[in-house]
């Protein structure tokens, strides 16, 4: 049954896109792809204009995805410069701080001051056009002069999650080859303090290779400084030159790298240009958050995910829009810090994730309603599917019945949302992830690679290129071609399965490669299995998703110890607490199994679909158990699974 929410008249009478305009503007930027996107790309400020839109082929033999080529701009000055004349004065950055009570407002006159001193920072550092810069900080408003300030010089950003452990960093370090890595003292996130500044010096150490350490201030906290090569951003910054001339960059030069997890060990680092990315968010943001001038935004995502980079900064600054900006979690000191903070700044749109909204709906009605969320008109959803449980929990008791959810489907590959039911012309359907972007030409693709036609399921790809795609992985072209171009000839293989309504909604099924999901964070299970396997005890591991009720997925290991070693829960919590140490928090399993051994085919290949079913107590319906190597380890695996529960 198809159950739609219709979008309120009002809200629908003011959007900035309406129904016939939605159809007549989404056939045509299929049909005439060039002049749509000519068109949209007036919304820069370019230096040299562009004569050709695009250039783009998704053969993987010959692979091309370029738009706007011999255009050149510069990111920070269409993010800010170009605002000062009219904004100087006005709030760009609203930040709330971890502890109720600090908080700071950013002018816009304020962030492009400190962006162009951070920026001559980095020159006098030697950081030029096409160098990475890493950034490992805070949601603090530090991080976003980071990353305008590198954009200013034509350098590369490359922000890393300040959840993920020194080793994690230390890889994304070493991989992008940075020689500047910006840091805060320590972080605060509900209430306990993140060590970023030993971590950092921990990744620097191990990486090798960086040459100066930027520490802003965060708590003040006394952190040992190497001399010569860690540098205090506050009195760097005070005494260098308050303007820093922008770099002109091409269209098709890097506008930033971002990690994110693959069906195999190593992270991607997923290059961005800088013309088609800038194009396509900031005039995407406005549209499917249907942002009008004075509407404050709220985005709850953290820097150090795509999320972020694209909806929650470049999104908002490239439109002139004030933004909240908070350090902190959603349940400290209490779960209706949110609530209060929307309340305070008055937030028209606001976009999260689910896995937050399972969570606080756990604490029940009373801290929502204790606030006055009259001013919410827009509500965003992003990370995972989103269950219609939680769907009409945030729609009903948060939005008040009143405010659509945009259920915005898209990746860190994708750099921009392909999928949305955009506010005025899309009718709400709960739990999916609404139709398709202008532009933007989904594919289901049956078991033989041949496109369904009409409803139907299927692996979600999309056909043609869009201006906010990723250009390549760093250093791994191969792996790129690889991932999204081969399985699929002609398309963009996103990893993703899908189904599609007689009405043209899409609902996203989960993943289909070996990525979890676990509260919206992707994660590899050759990731996760590498970092278990590396405890000298462990022979072997395998990692499986189970659901959980609010990350939705969990993370289940399997481990098979060397010959002789005790099974015992000592050994348990060592290897967990190796994996926090590898990866971060985020990727702590839920739960580990001792397994004698592991199921495989005679290939040698692991069954992880067989275990995520006996993980989630579903022992029959295995499959074929006729290919296993060693159908007696799948027995003893079950009868220990029981024992378990
Ligand atoms: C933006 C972001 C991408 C993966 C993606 C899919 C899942 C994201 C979703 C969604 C259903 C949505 N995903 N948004 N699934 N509905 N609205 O999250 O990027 O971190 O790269 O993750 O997240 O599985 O493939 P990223």
């Amino acid at each position: 049954m198809t159950e739609l929410v219709p979008v309120p008249q009002d809200l629908a009478a003011r959007a900035h896109v309406d129904l016939p305009t939605y159809r007549r503007r989404y056939a045509e930027s299929l049909r005439s792809a060039d002049d749509f996107w000519a068109a949209e790309a007036a919304f820069l400020d370019w230096i040299r204009p562009f004569r050709e839109v695009s250039d783009t082929n998704f053969d993987p033999a010959d692979l091309r995805i370029r738009w706007f080529a011999d255009g050149t701009l510069n990111a920070s000055v269409n993010c800010i410069d170009r605002h000062l004349p009219a904004k100087a004065d006005q709030p760009a950055l609203l930040w709330e701080g971890d502890r109720p009570g600090e908080s700071r407002t950013v002018t816009w006159a304020e962030l492009a001051d400190q962006v162009n001193r951070l920026a001559n920072v980095l020159r006098g550092l030697g950081v030029a056009k096409g160098d990475v810069v890493t950034i490992y900080m805070p949601v603090i408003p530090e991080a976003i002069v980071a990353m305008m300030a590198c954009v200013r010089i034509g350098a590369v950003h490359s922000v890393v999650f300040s959840g993920f452990s020194a080793e994690a960093l230390a890889d994304r370090i070493r991989d992008a080859g940075a020689r500047v890595v910006i840091t805060a003292d320590e972080g605060l996130r509900g209430g306990r303090v993140v060590p970023l500044k030993r971590n950092a010096d921990h990744a620097a150490a191990a990486a090798g290779g960086v040459a100066h350490l930027i520490v802003a201030a965060r708590t003040g906290a006394a952190v040992p400084m190497t001399p010569g090569r860690d540098i205090r951003w506050g009195p760097a910054l005070t005494a260098a030159d308050p303007w820093c001339p922008p770099v002109e960059v091409g269209a098709e030069d890097p506008l930033f790298v971002l990690y994110t997890s693959g069906s195999t060990g190593r992270p991607k680092g997923l290059v961005h240009t800088t013309g088609g990315y800038l194009v396509q968010v900031g005039t995407s943001w406005r549209t499917i958050f249907d942002w009008h001038e004075g509407n404050v935004f709220w985005s709850t995502a953290d820097i150090g995910w795509v999320t972020a980079h694209s909806y929650k900064i470049y999104g908002p600054l490239l439109n002139g829009a004030t933004s909240v900006l908070f350090e902190g979690v959603p349940t400290f000191p209490d779960s209706s810090r949110w609530w209060s903070i929307i309340e305070k700044h008055r937030v028209a749109i606001f976009y999260t994730a689910p896995t937050a909204i399972r969570s606080l709906m756990r604490e029940g009605e009373a801290p929502v309603r204790r606030h006055d969320l009259s001013s919410l008109r827009v509500l965003g959803s992003v990370g995972e599917p989103i269950n219609p449980d939680a769907w009409h929990w945030l729609h009903r008791i948060v939005g008040g019945g009143r405010c659509p959810i945009v259920d915005t489907y898209w990746q860190t590959e994708t750099g921009s949302v392909l999928l949305v039911p955009i506010p005025g012309p899309v009718a709400n359907k709960p739990g999916a992830a609404g139709k398709p972007y202008f532009g933007i030409r989904p594919v289901v693709m049956d078991t033989a690679g041949r496109p369904v036609a009409g409803a139907g399921r299927g692996s979600l790809c999309f056909a043609g290129s869009w201006p906010a795609q990723a250009r390549t992985i760093l250093h791994d072209h191969d792996r790129f071609l690889r991932t999204y171009f081969s399985p699929f000839p002609g398309h963009f293989f996103t990893g993703d399965g899908v189904e599609r309504d007689g009405l043209g909604y899409y609902r996203i099924t989960g993943r289909i490669d070996d990525v979890l999901n676990v509260s919206g964070h992707r994660l590899g299970t050759v990731e996760l299995e590498s970092a278990i396997a590396s405890h000298p005890a462990v022979a072997e591991a395998a990692v499986v998703g189970v659901p959980h009720p609010v990350k939705g997925q969990a993370i289940f290991a399997f481990v098979t110890l060397k010959a002789d070693q005790p099974e015992n829960e000592a050994l348990k919590a060592a290897i967990v607490a190796l994996v926090r140490e590898r990866i971060g928090p985020i990727a702590t399993p839920e739960a580990l199994l001792w397994a004698p051994a592991l199921p495989k085919n005679r290939a040698g290949k692991i069954l992880r679909r067989m275990l995520a079913r006996i993980a989630a107590g579903d022992y029959h319906d295995l499959g074929d158990t006729t290919t296993l190597a060693d159908p007696e380890a799948v027995d003893e695996i079950i009868r220990r699974h029981r024992a378990s529960q």
